[in-house]
């Protein structure tokens, strides 16, 4: 049984063995054990369910090295098929709305209703990054859930790289899935790119909204109203009490605003506290209703195979870019291309249509 305290390992770099400054290209991603195992072997290892193998599985993935990219594919891959049976929920909203409390709450409640279920945590957050690093607990406040033995909690740090790591957040989720973590959830902060990824990546689509400081107007505005399939307005206790049920009447009617969406119903509105435990089962349960309606339509798979489609044009632009930024050729052509940018000799256009033939030229078929 690992330790709890492995459940506090982020990719800060805290797993390297100390490499570092000696070759500059070793800062540029999260270090991965000099001792870590071949992917097939470490897949198994996450098969088994082990949590420290899992820790480093995503640390993996979410590392930006070209030998790591390879190296997670090769994981990803003896990771398929993906477990059946799991369920993704994004938990989304402001920072402060207290996503982390209510998953702390609400996970807790989760694990102890069902002795079976094994729980997940990937919380994106923008505020850590990898040299700063953070003692999980206190920082998610999550500790509870960190360290009971059927949940893992995960911190990535997002610093400057919101959409890239949100998207790596998809392959996390499948290894969570292989470790047999059956309820997973995405905490992720209203920010831009990464909540679309995220909303791309999961089963149902929790905004967790706050009353008063114009978070309504602010949630419109960001387009999260769009994608919810629930809201739950937080912090409905002492004296909020009654600004949060004035919120949930707001959310209710700007929703209807908007397209019903495909469900044929417009999303529910809930008023909730992270800190008493008020109205989470309410919330739990219309994350259940939402999802049975969801399977009972044919949504749920349909969104799975929507979802499975994006992933592969986004995995082959991915391997494109790379190539073709890894590429020697390429490599050499391109600071002088950049200086004639600078310098305004050459159009952005004729610069990038120069590299590119630069680039086919040097992976062209050789002459029979
Ligand atoms: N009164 C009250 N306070 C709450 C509730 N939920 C969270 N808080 C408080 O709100 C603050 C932020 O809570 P977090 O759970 O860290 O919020 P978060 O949305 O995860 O924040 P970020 O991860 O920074 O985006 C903390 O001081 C919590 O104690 C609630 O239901 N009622
Ligand atoms: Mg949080």
């Amino acid at each position: 049984m690992p330790a709890p305290g492995d459940n506090a390992t982020s990719s800060s770099g805290r797993m390297s063995s100390g490499r570092t400054s000696i070759n500059p290209r070793l800062s540029d991603g999260p270090a991965v054990r000099a001792d870590a195992p071949p992917p097939e072997a470490l897949a198994q290892q996450v098969h088994a369910g082990d949590r420290a193998a899992l820790s480093r599985a995503i640390t993996l993935v979410e590392s930006t090295r070209p030998a790591h990219r390879r190296d997670a594919r090769a994981l990803l891959d003896a990771c398929h098929p993906p477990a059946e049976g799991s369920v993704r929920t994004a938990v989304t909203g402001v920072p402060g709305a207290g996503k982390s409390t209510f998953l702390e709450a609400l996970g807790t409640r989760l694990l102890e209703e069902n002795p079976g279920r094994r729980l997940a945590v990937l919380a994106i957050d923008p505020s850590s990054t990898r040299s700063k690093g953070s003692i999980l607990g206190d920082k998610t406040r999550m500790g509870q859930l960190a360290s009971h033995e059927r949940a893992f909690v995960r911190p990535s740090p997002t610093a400057g790289t919101l959409g890239g790591v949100a998207r790596r957040t998809r392959e996390s989720i499948l290894l969570c899935e292989a470790a047999g973590y059956d309820t997973v959830f995405v905490e992720t902060v209203g920010v831009g790119q990464a909540e679309v990824e995220v909303h791309a990546m999961t089963d149902v689509f929790l905004l967790l909204a706050l009353a008063g400081a114009g978070d309504q107007l602010q949630a419109v505005k960001r387009g999260v109203v769009e994608m919810a399939d629930l809201v739950a307005v937080n912090k409905a206790d002492g004296e909020r009490t009654e600004a949060a049920e004035n919120a949930r009447a707001e959310y209710e009617s700007a929703l209807r605003l908007f397209p019903v969406p495909e469900t044929g119903e417009h999303p529910p509105v809930l008023t909730c506290s992270a800190r008493t435990g008020g109205g989470l089962p309410e919330v739990w349960q219309a994350v259940q209703a939402f999802l049975e309606k969801s399977r009972a339509q044919g949504l749920f798979e349909k969104k799975r195979k929507r979802q499975a489609r994006r992933w592969l044009r986004h995995a082959v632009e991915e391997r494109l870019r790379d190539a073709f930024f890894e590429d020697e050729t390429v490599q050499n052509a391109l600071p002088e291309l950049a200086r004639a940018v600078e310098d305004g000799t050459t159009s952005v256009p004729a610069a990038a249509e120069k590299l590119l033939e630069t680039w086919q030229r040097g992976n062209a078929a050789p002459d029979r």
